[in-house]
Formats: structure tokens, sequence, C-alpha cells
């Protein structure tokens, strides 16, 4: 933890360089050559995070810098929080020197934004796979759903904090991979959710800052326990379902998130899509019959 490059945003917006962090009484592991059979038995199963330092080695994305993306895309519409944008002008907004957030390229399919890159993620590291957003279900709502998440996502951005400490959509697992810039993970176990003031019936808490927060609207946050990483290029972070996160970001960074769901976390979408499936009448019937898929792809391996 404390030969990375730490940093926190303060109250009057600025990031300063800190050197001792609040305690943490755990860390993250950060592993290299971890052989699938331990991931999945120390992390994958157990729902612990890990961050992987070799995960994507042999993607092009690895080269990718702002730069890069300034010159081959000048003139493509992007879609932004603050909307459409060149793509020449949102490279100067998120390299620039400010410390107003500048716009967020914010979890937009690859595949649709950029889709001539699609082999810049290859090959799919082993770790986020097997994959079941992406099968055919033969029920067209489910399928829209959960092949709707199946894309790699991009996130582009300039300095700033995630909009949101949130636990992750459909109960699924995150495969986070910076390919340029640092970026500061705050994490928090599913056992802290009890002080970190969820909205109800909503994956997101009301803590909209984890340094500055409001201790009086918000008391019980004090007691929350964090875990701290900085991911920096090149490297990738497993985040379980239902772990507490946000970000902050002390410059441009560029990376990729795969969602993952298979046997390791199948419950928690059904459960998920059982809540939130609008679908009244037939939630019964898409929950047995999703149960079943799940004990039948678990069955095939
Ligand atoms: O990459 C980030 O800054 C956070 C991404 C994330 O947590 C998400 O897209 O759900
Ligand atoms: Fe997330």
């Amino acid at each position: 933890m404390r030969d990375l490059n730490n940093y926190k945003m303060n109250k009057s917006s600025g990031f300063e360089n800190v050197s001792d962090l609040r305690s943490v009484e755990e860390t993250i592991d950060k592993r290299a050559n971890l052989s699938y059979e331990e991931f999945c038995a120390k992390y994958l199963f157990p729902r612990k995070p890990v961050v992987i330092t070799d995960a994507t080695v042999k993607w092009k994305a690895s080269q990718w810098t702002p730069q890069w993306f300034k010159e081959r895309y000048s003139d493509k519409i992007v879609k932004t929080d603050q909307g459409d944008m060149r793509m020449d002008g949102f490279i100067d907004a998120i390299t620039a020197e400010s410390s107003e957030p500048g716009p967020f390229l914010r979890e937009q399919p690859l595949e649709e934004v950029f889709p001539d890159l699609m082999d810049d993620v290859l090959p799919t590291p082993r770790y986020v796979l097997p994959n079941w957003l992406g099968d055919n279900y033969l029920i067209g709502p489910i399928n829209r759903r959960l092949n709707r998440e199946s894309h790699i996502e991009v996130n582009f951005c300039g300095r700033r904090i995630f909009p949101y400490l949130h636990i992750d959509d459909l109960g699924v697992h995150a495969f986070i991979t910076q390919h340029y810039g640092d970026k500061e993970f705050i994490v928090y176990p599913p056992d802290q959710e009890p002080y970190l003031y969820r909205v109800e019936n909503d994956r997101f808490s009301q803590i909209k800052d984890v340094d500055n927060p409001d201790l009086n609207k918000f008391p019980l946050f004090a007691k929350a326990k964090a875990m701290r990483i900085v991911l920096h290029a090149g490297e990738s972070v497993f985040m379980p379902c239902g772990w507490w996160h946000t970000t902050k970001v002390p410059g441009t960074s560029l990376s990729t998130v795969i969602s993952i769901s298979n046997s390791s976390n199948w419950a928690e979408l059904v459960k998920h899509l059982k809540n939130n499936s609008g679908h009244r009448l037939f939630a019964p019937v898409f929950t047995f019959y999703l149960k079943a898929i799940g004990k039948m792809k678990s069955l095939m391996g």
C-alpha cells in the first residue's frame, strides 16, 4: 500500500498527496502469474477482490494513450455525461489541468463506440470465464437484460471522483483494467453495508464523497472500514459481487470493465432479476427457469 502513489480529493476540490492513509485492517492482494485454479479457490468463489498485474499483457489496449485516440478518432462524436462531443475536444478536456471535473465517457460498450478496437482486448483473460451473460436464454427479455451486460465497457475521464459509491448491477463481478493513468479504488466488503446508507431498493449509497462524508447526516459511516488500492496502467482488479466501491482518478484515465456472471454468483443475478423484473406474473416462472439453467450450466462446467 505505502509504496503506491496515494492521493485524496480534499474539500477545496484539489487532490493532494498523502503518505499516511486511514488505517485499514485488510489489504487487497496483488498477484502475477496467478493460476486459474488458485484464482477460483482464493478469490472468485470466496468473493475476495484481487489485483492482477499481468492478466492483459497481450492486449493491444495496453498501448492506448489519449493522444492516440485523439489522432485516430479526431472528428468522431462520442456521448459523454456532458453531452455529445468530438473526440479531439473530449481528449483535450480530459487531459487539461482543471479543478472542475471534465466530461466522462462512461460505461459505453466498446463494441458500439470503437467497434474497430474489439481485437485490442483479446485474448480474453481466463479469469473472466466462463461468462454466462452473453449466452442465449431463448426468452427475449432475459436475453436483452443479460446480453446488455456482456459487453466490455469503456470508462475514459480526467481527474475526478466516480459519481457514486455503489455495488454493480445484476449481481455481477467486475473485472476492471486500467490502460492509461492511475485510479484509486475505495472498496467496502459486503459486511460494511450497514454503515453505508444504501438508498432503499437501489444499489447506490447516499454518500457522495467517501473522504468528505457528512457525519451529522451519516454518523454510522464513521465505522465503515474501507480497503484502498491504486490500480496502475496494465493492472486489473477483480471486484466481486456485493462489494461496495467507488473510484478517484488523479489525472487522465482510460480503462475498461468486463462484467462476469457464472456459477460463482448466478444466485445473485437470479435474485436481482426476481426483485427487479417488472414482470410480477412471470417473475416466479423466470426465477425457476433461471435457477434450473444455472444448475445445468454448473454441471456442464
Ligand atoms: O472504473 C471506474 O472508475 C469504476 C467503474 C465501476 O465501478 C463501474 O463501472 O461499475
Ligand atoms: Fe462498479
